[in-house]
């Protein structure tokens, strides 16, 4: 009679092993969330029914007993090592030029992956089974985390691959996605307890809990990058040990490259422009001669490998003073406090002013003027002050206080309840949002007026020529002559574009109106479903809702901004200054219909841009993406294309050039 319960508690083990390694390992999950809940629930209860029949290794078991006193030292058999660095091409080269001269002018191949910024951590396989977890320490030796390791979803309990050498250690990092980072932070703060500054302590912190309930809790990742002590060798490369690791079950890195020094370093750049789409956080590229009886030879100064090197990224976050906090003005009267900075180089540019968002996180952070602060630059996004250090804080310094009324134009400012930003009430007589409104309206997205920047805007307002959008079209090169020194030539040309921009479409003019939440692609949406400005303008509420990516709050702001009589004269103004676009044909397409597929444009295009190419394939109902996936149905790729055109391949999926393009339009 338990014959068949025994049976049926192997049987889900093992199909939850192999839904954790479908979803952790390979990436590609084959059941939902609830089909595997129900599969854990069926066997939990099993369990509780039947002690006798849980084993150690049982999915269910992975939260144990909290160590009585601390954790235990743990001697590395092999030390776990540290990385050299580089900080850029000229080091890599002198490193690359390094291992050459060692290797008696044998050119390895070298493999390149992604650094993480985690904490390093090693765990030990015996007959297949996770015996023991140890952090790296100082590298001779670690603590003893085992129990805080077991929790951790994506590391197998037991081994998976036929034959498995007795002992098989791995080493890898510990790591928090950026995604599982901001959900706990929330949850922390929720809780009213206290938030981590970054994944890479979060992770740290995680890890070193002592309670393994608690660490369960937290959503950990691990990817591996090598290994420790093996009682027989997996494999001759680095490549194919990181095969044999994954076949096993384990995590493995994805972004692994393998090539000569000038692959390498296109994969560095590759990396380095990708570091902010990735879903963890990472801090260079982990260089490494990829076959290991070479790695061998070259063998290792003070702790680290000759074989490996780390090229670090620039930092991404650095200290620096706040001189003063200003605040700035909206297109749509929000008003951001914005912190002036001793110029300071983070993310590899130097940065003199950041955001701080809204004056609740003035509050929430306790900045001050005069406060040394942590301030974070990634990517293109806007510099950010992260957080106040403190223990720096010397002086008694002032608190920020809320402005009641408009700096620019004195008007009173208002708070929309449940919302953090406040808002300047003047609208379009506030200088500000009149100027930033029109710097929107002329940019490339929307009307596309060559020729008119901020300065120009700023003089036409100050001279009185410019209220509102339409009185663009009403300039005349005279007016512009003398202006900022402007020559007749160039104010003719700025006329001259001014009037070309006339011609648009109707995607590009809803997104010039400035309608909050409207942006790009909300507008091109926007067009397509209502065809004419009449219809948008008459739909009602439910009307509004029906179009895809338009929710409550969008559809609200689109009504409320076509019911103010300004917005309306605005528009006819506009209208009659000789704005207009061809309303797009209801039906007829000229092309091939892509709907649901997903288009990818990357490198350069000779005979259009890639704003322009993606224009015309969402004409055809594609989607156009920014990253490849499994989910992207070709890849356009023009001279420079890089790691797109590289994961494309990889991928298999259908790639084409310029002329492929025009060739498939046509
Ligand atoms: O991703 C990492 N942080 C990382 C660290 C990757 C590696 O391949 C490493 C490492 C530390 C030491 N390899 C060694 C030898």
């Amino acid at each position: 009679m338990t014959e068949p319960v025994r049976q049926r508690i192997k049987v889900l083990s093992e199909q939850i092993r192999q839904h954790d390694y479908n979803y952790h390992v390979l990436d590609a999950p084959t059941i939902g969330d609830s089909q595997y809940d129900a599969l854990m629930a069926e066997l939990l209860a099993l369990e509780a029914d039947y002690p006798d029949y849980v084993r150690s290794d049982s999915p269910t078991q992975r939260v144990g007993a909290k160590p009585d006193q601390g954790f235990q030292e743990v001697t590395h058999r092999v030390p776990m090592l540290s990385l050299d660095n580089v900080f850029d091409a000229e080091e890599f080269s002198q490193f690359v030029a390094r291992v050459t001269d060692r290797l008696d002018g044998l050119t390895p191949e070298w493999t390149a992956e992604p650094k993480l910024d985690g904490l390093a951590l090693s765990i030990r396989y015996e007959q297949g089974n996770l015996v023991q977890a140890a952090t790296r320490g100082d590298g001779q030796s670690g603590e003893d985390v085992t129990a805080n390791v077991r929790t951790i979803r994506s590391i197998p309990l037991r081994l998976m691959a036929d034959s498995i050498p007795e002992i098989v250690e791995v080493r890898g990092e510990v790591i928090l996605k950026k995604a599982d980072f901001d959900a706990m932070n929330a949850r922390l703060l929720d809780a009213g307890e206290k938030t981590f500054v970054n994944p890479r302590n979060a992770a740290a912190g995680s890890l070193r809990q002592l309670d393994p309930t608690l660490v369960a809790q937290r959503p950990l990742s691990f990817y591996a990058y090598g290994t420790g002590e093996l009682s027989q060798p997996l494999a001759p490369t680095h490549q194919a040990t990181m095969a044999a690791l994954k076949a096993m079950g384990i995590p493995v890195n994805p972004g692994l490259v393998v090539g000569d020094a000038v692959r390498i370093e296109q994969a560095y750049r590759d990396l380095l422009e990708e570091r902010d789409q990735l879903p963890y956080e990472i801090d260079g590229m982990v260089i490494k001669v990829n076959r290991l009886d070479l790695q061998t030879s070259l063998g290792f100064v003070a702790r680290a490998p000759r074989y490996a090197s780390a090229w670090k990224f620039p930092a991404q976050e650095a200290a620096t003073r706040i001189i003063a906090i200003d605040v700035q003005v909206g297109r749509t009267g929000a008003i951001t406090p914005v912190a002036r900075l001793e110029p300071v180089f983070v993310g590899g540019v130097t940065v003199s002013n950041a955001t701080l968002h809204n004056f609740d996180e003035i509050s929430y952070l306790d900045v001050r003027p005069g406060d040394r602060v942590m301030v974070r630059r990634a990517g293109d996004v806007i510099p950010q002050v992260v957080r106040v250090l403190a223990d720096e804080r010397t002086l008694n310094l002032p608190q920020v206080v809320m402005p009641l009324a408009c700096p620019v134009c004195a008007s009173p400012i208002e708070r929309a309840p449940g919302e953090a930003v406040i808002r300047c009430s003047g609208g379009l007589v506030c200088g500000a949002q009149r100027l930033e409104h029109l710097k929107h309206f002329v940019s490339r997205k929307a009307l596309d007026i060559e020729g008119v920047g901020e300065k120009l805007l700023e003089l036409l307002i100050a001279e009185g020529l410019l209220h509102s959008p339409a009185d663009l079209f009403r300039l005349s090169s005279e007016q512009l002559v003398g202006l900022d020194r402007m020559a007749e030539k160039s104010a003719a040309n700025v006329i001259e574009s001014i009037q070309a921009a006339r011609e648009t479409t109707l995607a590009r003019f809803l997104f010039a109106l400035g309608i909050r939440d409207v942006g790009e692609a909300t507008a091109r949406t926007l067009a397509q479903h209502f065809q004419t400005l009449d219809a948008l303008m008459a739909a009602d509420f439910d009307a509004l809702l029906e179009v895809g990516d338009v929710g409550p709050i969008v559809a609200s702001h689109i009504q409320h901004f076509f019911a103010s009589e300004e917005n309306r004269h605005v528009i006819q103004d506009l209208m009659d200054s000789g704005v207009r676009w061809t309303e797009p044909e209801p039906t007829e397409r000229k092309g091939p219909d892509l709907s649901g597929q997903t288009w990818v444009l990357t490198g350069t295009l000779e005979t259009m841009t890639r704003d322009e190419a993606a224009e015309v394939l969402r004409g055809l109902g594609a989607k156009v993406s920014g990253s490849v996936s499994a989910k992207t149905t070709v890849v356009v790729a023009g001279p420079g294309a890089g790691s797109k055109l590289t994961k494309a391949e990889s991928l298999g999926i259908q790639v084409m050039d310029e002329q492929g393009l025009l060739e498939f339009l046509k």
